[in-house]
């Protein structure tokens, strides 16, 4: 069994995520690990808050508290709403960790030993009215490859290209919006990557052919436009610190790494936070890591704006330090979630946040949602039109009804244990062969990434069981022959118990309500094997069960205007 190391994009501590971060990066990762873990594999999913940089000193300032305080805040509130959407992060660290200040500058150090770090001075936009340099976010102006008007200084929303602050046209400091700019000179660290451009690349045609076309895509376009050194440290006050030992003088004027520098170091330094916190015999963080062996593979999610960082930067960092760290083996990228076809914007509060969604509706909901409709092989579009439909047509009528209609039925007509009624006959057998493939097809997907795909397999499975239940219709049965509804109900009754098991992945409360529906003796399940789907018994007759609550609840035609006028479900 394979060892399975997974991680999503660090979320930016600037703020609550809106639903298209999380489609992209965090909620796949989760569906995918608890498949995992649900078929017996050992895995290690890890995420942690991206605190560094402009985005937190800026969303600092603005909330009128230091940083360090604003980010532990800050980290609270995001780590909440992540419980509330049942993701199941071994550890949810912080990129401001000790750990992470210790590895980072180790890495820099080993940069610096075999020759790929290079002291330069630079030209840098210096603001008179803050009084400051202003790098990155600090500076916003219009892209000057598409125009964009609000593109910040280190990359623009709108095209996804990466800039350098000196590069915005009409540039103004987005502390003071003063356009009282000048450029200054000062020292700055330089990550040598144009000598490591080859190994990149050698890596690349190695591994990137085993990687989604939008991630390898990504990854060759920038190769082929060669790779530029990059300064990796600012002036900030928030960042790891440039280590005193190796660079004396950068670190008395304050110099901290650049937060791409340290963030993807971070999925790192919260392995060894998780570890730390462990009981002793689990402390162990470097197996995943470190000299890895063949069993470790380490599947990264992420959002497309953040593929260039995770296969071209990073891996330049980690070949870099000549040391065994452990690279990525396959990296799942999306697209874009579009609001009605525009732009989720944190800074524009456009679209819906994931704190909000979850006042609205439960997790599931959204979970499945999302996952169903996932920007994999192009952007998909948010609206609430789709949402409601989806969520009444799958998820209340497909799934939620099927339940409650076989457990009410049921025990309304032959009371609270699964009943026996008839052998097994034909049809059961025909529906048995068909969730087996339903099953196998749903694993395939899933085994590969492809959550739409899956998602659809799913309600696949549900649908057999609804065209099992019109077949037979126990209703009508029960008049002529209840012997025969008996059998009809008991066959749904272990598609339910079925459902249950593999339906966690994507809508974990709905699952556990459907496993609880049965007092089975703990029977220690986590998956159903193709021979188990097949012969469609795993809940025997005379076990007592009873009828959960409305798995679903539609969305009425009421919710539907109200969320349509309070979020503004209009084209953008
Ligand atoms: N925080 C950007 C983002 O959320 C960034 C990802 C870091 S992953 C190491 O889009
Ligand atoms: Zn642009």
């Amino acid at each position: 069994m394979a060892r399975h190391l997974i991680t999503s994009a660090l979320p930016y501590i600037n703020g609550i995520k809106h639903l298209g971060n999380m489609v992209g990066s965090m909620l796949p990762a989760d569906v995918y690990s608890r498949y995992l873990r649900q078929t017996g594999h050992e895995v290690l999913f890890i995420c942690a808050t991206d605190e560094h940089g402009t985005p937190a000193e800026l969303a600092a300032q603005e909330a009128g508290l230091p940083v360090a305080e604003f980010c532990a805040q800050a980290h609270e509130a995001q780590k909440a709403v992540y419980d509330g959407f049942g993701l199941s992060f071994d550890h949810f660290g912080r990129s401001s960790s000790p750990q992470n200040r210790e590895i980072t500058q180790e890495i820099a150090r080993e940069l610096q030993r075999n020759g790929f770090i290079e002291e330069r001075s630079i030209r840098q936009v210096y603001s008179n009215t803050d009084g400051r340099f202003l790098p990155d976010r600090y500076i916003v102006g219009t892209c000057p490859h598409c125009g964009y008007d609000k593109a910040r200084g280190d990359q623009c929303e709108n095209c996804t290209r990466v800039l350098d602050p000196t590069d915005l046209l009409e540039p103004r400091s987005a502390i003071s919006g003063s356009a009282d700019l000048e450029v200054r000179q000062t020292r700055h660290l330089f990550l040598l990557q144009s000598k490591l451009t080859g190994e990149v690349e050698r890596w690349i045609a190695d591994h990137g052919d085993d990687w989604p076309v939008l991630a390898s895509s990504i990854a060759r376009k920038w190769l082929t436009e060669g790779l530029q050194d990059r300064s990796i440290t600012r002036d900030l006050e928030w960042g790891v610190p440039v280590p005193a030992d190796v660079w004396p003088e950068l670190a008395a004027e304050g110099k901290v790494f650049y937060v791409w520098f340290d963030a993807p170091i971070e999925y790192i330094g919260a392995t060894k936070e998780w570890a730390d916190a462990a009981p002793a015999e689990r402390r162990d963080w470097k197996s995943w890591w470190y000299e890895a062996d063949e069993s470790v593979r380490y599947t990264q999610f992420m959002a497309k704006d953040n593929v260039p960082f995770h296969t071209v930067m990073f891996p330049a960092t980690i070949l870099g330090s000549r040391r065994p760290w452990k690279k990525v083996d396959y990296v799942k990228a999306f697209n874009w979630l579009t609001y009605y076809g525009g732009k989720f914007s944190t800074s524009q509060k456009r679209g819906i946040f994931t704190d909000v969604a979850l006042e609205l509706l439960p997790a599931d909901y959204w979970r499945y949602f999302l996952m169903a409709h996932a920007p994999e092989s192009d952007d998909s579009s948010f609206t609430w039109d789709l949402f409601a439909s989806v969520v009444n047509k799958d998820l209340a009528d497909t799934l939620g009804n099927f339940v409650n209609r076989v457990l009410s039925f049921s025990r309304k007509r032959f009371g609270d244990d699964v009943p026996a009624g008839a052998a097994a006959g034909e049809a059961e057998a025909r529906l048995g062969e068909q969730i087996a493939g339903l099953l196998a097809e749903y694993e395939a997907q899933l085994d590969a990434l492809n959550f739409r795909k899956a998602a659809q397999a799913l309600r696949a499975l549900w649908s057999a069981g609804n065209a099992y239940l019109d077949e037979k219709a126990p209703w009508q049965q029960v008049k002529t022959d209840p012997e025969a509804a008996a059998l009809t109900l008991r066959t749904a009754m272990n598609l339910i118990r079925l459902y249950a098991v593999v339906s966690e992945p994507f809508i974990p409360t709905a699952a556990a309500a459907m496993r609880g529906a049965f007092a089975l003796p703990s029977d220690g399940r986590t998956w159903i094997t193709g021979e188990e789907a097949r012969a469609l018994d795993l809940v025997p007759a005379g076990t007592p069960f009873t009828v959960p609550p409305v798995l679903f609840a539609k969305i009425t035609d009421e919710d539907l205007a109200a969320w349509t006028a309070r979020f503004g479900g209009t084209e953008a």
